[in-house]
């Protein structure tokens, strides 16, 4: 993991594509982070876990839950410094018990210190004197896998959501329960990102063509200027992802001027009263009650880090008010 021995760069939060997101469900509801849980957060501090690393998706890496809040869960990279941690909720789709790994035939990053083939959970846990999670603490496991045409290797055109006006040449990287993880021909595995079959990002082969929109080429591809899909999945003896696949993502419900709980990006251990001041097809322009509109930003419609009034009261996380609020315990836009 080349990133873990970088300095570690504070998360920029002046972009309008966020790099998470959730199922919708079938019938076209709000995604299960979205209302309210139906359950406890059960995870417990020490617990170790397998999950995705937010910064490389298809990374699938050993994890200690360092501090739970409400619904949510710090995450913690067994081995490596404290600032990579990040939030999830209980019932993030990009965690998965102890063992997960192996059974779906995934390749676990083990913990700093551990060579490839070197690590084994149960000395581990031994050693380490930690409890696996739970697996029925893992929303995962209980979600139904609809099937759908997609296949790995399968090519189709993706937004490179890091450079929101790219559209690009992808493939179908691995596949998940109901997601796909789009990777960038020829581009490092930082841009790759998890999705739905209906996400507004991923697009059937030749849509480019068909909209006059221009197709960004694979990295160092020769003949960029004369990119035909017919030639190029010949070369890379590939099929494209077929047209079937891809469904229609129904319209979000959220109205501009209405009020929310929302994680704040620079510091994502606080959510704080926010209001909807913007909509477009599949995104929401957040802004935080009391604080400078310069700290506005977008997010995906269906993104885990917002939440209704009454969110974090409900699950027992802590909710920073607006600065300013008459707040007895003197805590408030804190
Ligand atoms: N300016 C950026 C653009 C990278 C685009 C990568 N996408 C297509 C996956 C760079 O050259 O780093």
């Amino acid at each position: 993991k080349n990133r873990k021995n970088t300095k570690p760069v504070k998360q920029v939060s002046s972009d309008n594509s966020p790099s998470c997101e959730v199922n919708l469900s079938q019938d076209g509801q709000l995604p299960h982070s979205q209302s309210f849980p139906q359950n406890k957060n059960g995870f417990r501090v020490g617990m170790k876990l397998e999950g995705l690393d937010p910064e490389h998706p298809s990374l699938f890496c050993v994890l200690s839950v360092a501090e739970v809040q409400g619904y949510r869960i710090r995450l913690h990279f067994d081995g490596y410094s404290e600032c990579y941690d990040f939030w999830v909720n209980a019932d993030s789709p990009d965690i998965h018990p102890v063992g997960w790994c192996e059974k779906t035939g995934h390749k676990l990053l083990p913990p700093k210190g551990y060579k490839d083939g070197e690590f084994n959970w149960t000395s581990y846990l031994k050693n380490s004197k930690a409890q696996a999670a739970p697996k029925t603490l893992f929303k995962a496991l209980n979600t139904p896998v609809t099937p759908s045409g997609f296949r790995v290797g399968m090519k189709l055109e993706a937004v490179d959501k890091k450079n929101p006006s790219l559209m690009c040449v992808a493939t179908i990287a691995d596949m998940l329960d109901n997601r796909i993880l789009v990777h960038f021909d020829n581009w490092g595995e930082s841009y790759d990102y998890w999705c739905d079959a209906s996400s507004p990002y991923i697009r059937p082969v030749g849509y480019c063509q068909e909209t006059g929109t221009p197709l960004t080429t694979p990295a160092e591809y020769k003949d960029f200027k004369t990119f035909s899909w017919e030639k190029y999945l010949e070369e890379t003896g590939s099929q494209a992802a077929p047209a079937r696949a891809f469904k229609l993502r129904p319209t979000h419900g959220f109205q501009a001027n209405t009020k929310l709980e929302a994680v704040d990006k620079r510091n994502p251990m606080l959510i704080r009263v926010a209001t909807i001041v913007d909509k477009d097809d599949h995104h929401v322009k957040i802004h935080f009650d009391g604080w400078d509109h310069y700290f506005d930003f977008w997010v995906d419609a269906d993104s885990p880090d917002i939440h209704p009034v009454g969110w974090c009261a409900k699950t027992g996380h802590d909710l920073q008010l607006p600065p300013g609020t008459a707040d007895p315990s003197g805590t408030a836009g804190q």
